[in-house]
């Protein structure tokens, strides 16, 4: 077993809005399991994340809440904490950037790389709105993406490509902030020569050809394409001020937030060895060192992501390490990631995630309708790992019906009904035991094999998946060795198959447990089975076996003892209901709707231009169009076409099928029960084997965001 320790990291959530489940199956939930895994490996493991509270994203959304960052900071900090807290995300340590310990070592880690000449200082023409008397950084500037023209990408970052930008490469920049056309203005910034570190940076890559294809695609393409030097600082006065003590003007200058932002990985940890009552514990997470035996340690770092951070991490805040280790060659150096298992996304009912759009499961609300395992199963089977994923309702009712419930809540069912009602409630005595019953039995070490070796390689979907194997194969068991049969012929055959099932019982508490903790805690209470190891990090010299508590190790062998007394069974998993399911597609309906109507929460819209007016026309040029109300009472995606929804729309006078390109932008289920303006005498047309019988007229937002032209007339009405 290895005792090298590992620092696991999630990526520090924006303190500018609340958690949702495309958050959640990104870096959370998926860092979590991981890291349950190593905590029941005895792995010596630490596990910190917190809110990330600087930068644009918060001062923009104190523009738009009318209120100060520091407020913003402070509501969605607790919220966040909250909410991660409720899906029983494990950290060892949920920090934030703005306490003074992380001010503390991200202005050290700067000025120790600033004063061994490790930054460059240069003076440029920035982007600098006059109406706000600014100058424009990161996401205080979009436009459209030189790489793959997507029109809202920020001045950092295209969220569509994931390109790292700078706002000079950005088509027509306009200002977050007024919506004005920028100026250039001469200032002074910190760059961190990421040029010159390429080489380095390069050979470094190359010696990571285990990490997962598509993070590995993303950093080469970077590297291929040459990395520029990037600012480390900006010109704005929320952030971790620049320290005085740097060579220059300082003043009004903060550190760029994917300067500090990563730091707090190390700040976090900081604050959780003080914590710990040993300050310099966090440096056996960090930095390579010797044991007490004098053998050298490399610690190992492990980022979990979604893959719109893999630049960062994967280039940018490695360089900072680098830089800092040349700054400090005599003190302990920094390790850089060992591993960044970044993930795709999740998509929701079959379209991105939008918070303006009012498309998403906020975490909290998810919590309130459904225990916390069902939801963290129907996640972790579908985790974004290799592609985007989808999430949909309708699928997590039938997983979680169909395996948890069906498959492992019912194989642990009938064996602890078994053993209550025909063995006295405890473990009966395995004799003379049958092929069948040594195949079960055989089948816990390949079992968690197979489990512990796909967690190894953070494939964790499929680690769920070979967990809930176990259980099918118990199911099996149970189905050829017929105890019910055997109990009148055969009393030792039904105690033997009795004592096994519950033996794979006890080895599913261990192998589900990163998934569904509190279910497995329970099982293990109605076995009667003791705690299982549950905090990495262990007192200096301690084996993980000497604490006594269960390990993934006891999943490998029978557990109980035959006589063992077992406790109180009760239904494992809940099976969820049809209207449980309908009234989260209302609830997402209703939001998307309400979110269209309101125009959407978005704040990136403020500035954008409105498109020209059209050419003049006379009124007989309008008279020819023949438009009526219609009420949409079916909708659904064209089966052919990906583009398109297929509505059934209700005239008064008749129904028509109608197409819209609008598959992109809206859910069909809020479109039912609209009513519309339908252009009704345009001549029909047929696409991809649908004809549409009209046009529903849609308006399209300055930021291009298509939304129905609702109407209160009643399906027929003329409108003129
Ligand atoms: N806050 C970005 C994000 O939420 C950022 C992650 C920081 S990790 C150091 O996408
Ligand atoms: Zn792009």
């Amino acid at each position: 077993m290895s005792r090298t320790p590992l620092l696991v990291t999630s990526a520090l959530p924006y303190a500018n809005g609340p958690l949702h489940l495309g958050h959640l199956a990104g870096a959370y939930l998926p860092a979590d399991l991981y890291v349950r895994y190593q905590r029941l490996k005895g792995r010596d493991v630490v596990y910190v994340c917190g809110s990330d509270e600087h930068g644009a994203a918060i001062t923009l959304r104190a523009r738009k809440e009318g209120t100060t960052p520091q407020a913003i900071v402070d509501r969605y900090h607790e919220e966040l904490k909250r909410a991660l807290e409720g899906f029983g995300i494990s950290f060892d340590a949920y920090g934030r950037t703005s306490s003074d310990i992380h001010r503390e070592t991200s202005q050290d880690m700067f000025l120790a790389v600033e004063k061994a000449g490790g930054l460059r200082k240069k003076t440029s023409t920035q982007l600098f709105d006059p109406e706000a008397g600014l100058f424009l950084a990161d996401r205080y500037v979009t436009g459209t993406c030189p790489v793959c023209g997507y029109e809202a990408a920020y001045g950092d970052q295209c969220e569509n490509c994931g390109s790292a930008l700078s706002p000079d490469d950005l088509i027509e920049p306009r200002s977050t902030l007024t919506g004005a056309t920028p100026e250039r203005r001469e200032t002074t910034h910190w760059y961190l020569p990421l040029g010159e570190m390429q080489p380095d940076l390069q050979a470094w890559i190359d010696t990571k050809s285990d990490w997962k294809p598509n993070v590995l695609g993303q950093v080469r393409s970077w590297l291929q394409d040459g990395l520029q030097d990037r600012a480390m600082t900006r010109d704005l006065d929320w952030g971790v001020p620049v320290p005085p003590e740097a060579e220059g003007e300082t003043d009004g200058k903060v550190l760029y937030v994917w300067f500090d932002a990563p730091i707090g990985y190390v700040s976090i940890t900081r604050e959780w060895a003080e914590a710990q009552g040993d300050p310099d514990l966090w440096r056996r997470y960090w930095q390579v060192h010797e044991d007490e035996a004098g053998e050298t340690v490399t610690p190992e770092l492990m980022h979990f992501i979604g893959k719109d951070n893999i630049v960062f991490h994967c280039l940018i805040f490695p360089a900072i390490l680098m830089a800092q280790n040349a700054a400090r060659p005599e003190l302990p150096q920094f390790v850089l990631p060992a591993n960044v298992p970044a993930n795709e996304f999740l998509n929701l009912e079959g379209q991105k995630l939008s918070t303006s759009r009012g498309w998403a499961v906020w975490a909290e609300e998810a919590l309130e309708a459904f225990p916390l395992d069902l939801l963290r199963y129907g996640l972790a089977v579908n985790l974004p790992e290799t592609k985007d994923a989808d999430f949909s309702w309708g699928e997590f009712q039938a997983r979680v019906n169909g395996e948890l419930a069906d498959v492992v809540g019912n194989f642990v069912n009938r064996a602890l009904t078994f053993a209550a009602r025909f063995c006295d409630g405890e473990v009966p005595a395995l004799a003379s035991p049958s092929e069948k019953d040594r195949a079960m039995l055989d089948a816990l070490p390949l079992a968690s094999e197979k489990v512990g070796a796909a967690y190894e390689k953070v494939r964790l979907r499929d680690a769920t998946q070979e967990a809930v194997g176990l259980a099918r194969l118990g199911n099996q068991y149970l189905q050829e060795t017929e105890p019910w049969k055997t109990r009148k012929t055969d009393e030792q055959a039904m105690r033997n198959t009795v004592h096994v099932a519950l033996q794979v019982c006890a080895s599913l508490s261990i192998l589900l447990d990163p998934v569904v903790p509190d279910s497995m805690a329970r099982l293990r209470a109605m076995l009667n089975l003791g705690a299982i190891r549950a905090s990495g990090a262990p007192e200096a010299g301690a084996t993980p076996e000497a604490s006594g508590a269960l390990g993934w190790e006891d999943a490998a062998r029978p557990v109980l003892e035959a006589g063992h007394a077992l406790g109180e069974s009760d239904i494992l998993f809940r099976k969820i209901e049809d209207e449980e399911i309908e009234a989260q597609r209302q609830l997402l309906a209703d939001r998307s709707a309400s979110a269209s109507a309101s125009g959407g929460d978005a704040p990136e819209a403020e500035g954008e231009p409105y498109a020209p007016l059209g050419a003049e026309i006379v009124f007989d040029q309008f008279t020819p169009l023949d438009m009526r109300v219609g009420k949409i009472i079916a909708a659904e995606p064209h089966p052919k076409a990906d583009k398109l929804l297929r509505f059934d729309v209700d005239m008064g006078f008749e129904t028509r099928q109608i197409l819209s390109g609008v598959r992109e932008h809206l859910a069909p289920e809020a479109m039912i029960g609209l009513s519309v303006v339908v252009v009704a005498n345009l001549a029909p047309r047929t696409i991809r084997g649908l004809e549409s019988q009209g046009m529903i007229l849609f308006a399209e937002n300055r930021d291009g965001a298509l939304v129905p032209v609702s109407t209160e007339g009643e399906p027929g009405a003329i409108v003129k």
